[in-house]
């Protein structure tokens, strides 16, 4: 059966979700003209007012936001409330420039809280449910987002945040943990360790884990869900919109339904910005029309994938994205190809690895070299050179069809590679250095 924490809402008319949408829209430009100076100016700069936003069909005209703006104005530069007004904040693990800080009212929290118990609910998760939250807490949104979304829904929450692995398992085991959340990395790396334990997929209590923050791919979604014996479901979100539950997979698992009451998603061409049609591949804006501390208007993501507005078996009425494919920034333009992580992820997990691999880019006299390092399951580790050749050679034609261009597979012994206990770093860029 499917549950809904906000059935009126989840569920509501195409032409509803459009009244709500264009009523929130008018409002928050005005409030956002009237409080928030620096993008009153980016408007006037493009001969916008708010007088020329009647409604989404207007959304067009608004001037976008990016991280340069984010960056530009840091920290209170697009505080769209009194800091009086405003009770928290969190912030990115951004490692380059300016971390990000995002503002937050209780309003504010209230509604991102909510579109975190949409996204336990659509998981199954109910007031019996045990939720527990291996997402980091702290500044990084993953486990507070999470663990406000538990307490709406009302199940018993416990917040371990990440690390202490041994702890996690005997959390989950002892306290019958039916709903784990943390990153798909973090996830793999459980059931690695419970593997190591003893414990197979019928001896744990879970039933389902809430997995996001990082791109990861199909196959990494059945290898989780075999390992740990659970439905794995996808959740979405950014620091700058408020955090995890931006978006978030339902019981079909086929795209994620973006919080339209909340969010006005958009695909640009990166390049020209142009609106591209549902659809078509490009860059996810978004426009968030109910956020007071903190209003993003048409904010550039980077995250790159697809909106679908089929119909979806759930009863969820709201736009689906594709799971992203990577983010602009993280794709690679190896010997002119574009190359994104997770194309090779995909190879990986098809040949039978685990998702446990390095990317490695340089420049040698004046050519990009491609090497991944990845390492062997503990079922499949040899010794035998011979054996290990072949293994790597089937692997670099693997990545050659899928991305076009040759790359140096190294395999190495099982647990050889640093484990994540957060957002995975798989990608080593020695052209920057
Ligand atoms: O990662 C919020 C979050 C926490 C989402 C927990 C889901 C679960 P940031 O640290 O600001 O916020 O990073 C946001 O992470 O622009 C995407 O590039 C990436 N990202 C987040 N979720 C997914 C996902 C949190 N499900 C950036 N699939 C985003 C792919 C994701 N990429």
């Amino acid at each position: 059966m499917e549950h809904y924490y906000q059935p009126e809402i989840e569920c509501a008319s195409r032409e509803e979700i459009i009244a709500i949408q264009n009523e929130k829209l008018v409002r928050q430009v005005r409030h956002v003209w009237d409080n928030v100076p620096y993008y009153r100016k980016k408007m006037e700069e493009k001969g916008v007012t708010p007088d020329d936003i009647k409604s989404i069909d207007d959304l067009h005209k608004l001037p976008f936001l990016s991280k340069t703006d984010l960056r530009e104005a840091y920290p209170y530069g697009l505080l769209g409330k009194p800091l009086k007004d405003c009770v928290r904040i969190q912030s990115t693990s951004g490692t380059t420039g300016k971390r990000v800080v995002a503002f937050y009212t209780q309003h504010d929290i209230d509604l991102w809280e909510e579109c975190c118990a949409r996204a336990i609910m659509a998981a199954g998760g109910t007031n019996e449910d045990v939720v527990q939250v291996s997402y980091g807490y702290g500044l990084f949104t993953g486990g507070p987002g999470l663990n406000g979304g538990s307490h709406k829904v009302g199940s018993l929450t416990i917040p371990t945040s990440s690390g202490n692995t041994e702890r996690q398992i005997m959390f989950i085991m002892d306290l019958s943990a039916t709903i784990l959340c943390c990153t798909p990395s973090y996830a793999a790396y459980l059931g690695e360790k419970m593997k190591e334990m003893g414990l197979g997929p019928d001896d744990i209590p879970l039933k389902a884990g809430i997995f996001g923050a990082e791109a990861w791919s199909e196959e990494m979604r059945h290898d989780i869900e075999k390992t740990l014996g659970i439905k794995a479901y996808d959740i979405y979100g950014l620091t700058e919109l408020s955090g995890p539950g931006v978006s978030f997979e339902c019981s079909e698992q086929r795209g994620m339904h973006i919080n339209e009451d909340h969010f006005i998603a958009e695909i640009i061409d990166p390049e020209t910005e142009e609106v591209l049609p549902d659809g078509t591949q490009g860059e996810l804006v978004f426009t968030s029309i109910d956020k007071e501390a903190f209003p993003m208007m048409r904010y550039r993501t980077r995250d790159i994938c697809t909106l679908t507005r089929e119909k979806c078996s759930c009863g969820r009425t709201h736009v689906r994205m594709a799971k992203p494919k990577g983010r602009s920034d993280d794709m690679l333009i190896i010997r002119g190809v574009n190359v994104f992580p997770s194309q090779i992820e995909t190879v990986l997990l098809k040949h039978g690895y685990a998702a446990n691999y390095q990317i490695i880019v340089d420049r040698v006299n004046n050519t990009d070299t491609l090497d991944v390092n990845v390492e062997m399951t503990p079922e499949m580790f040899t010794d035998n050179i011979g054996e290990i050749e072949a293994m790597q050679k089937a692997l670099v034609e693997g990545l050659k069809s899928m991305l076009g261009i040759k790359a140096k597979v190294t395999l190495v012994a099982p647990k050889t590679i640093t484990r994540s206990e957060g957002k995975a770093v798989r990608v080593i860029d020695r052209r920057k250095i």
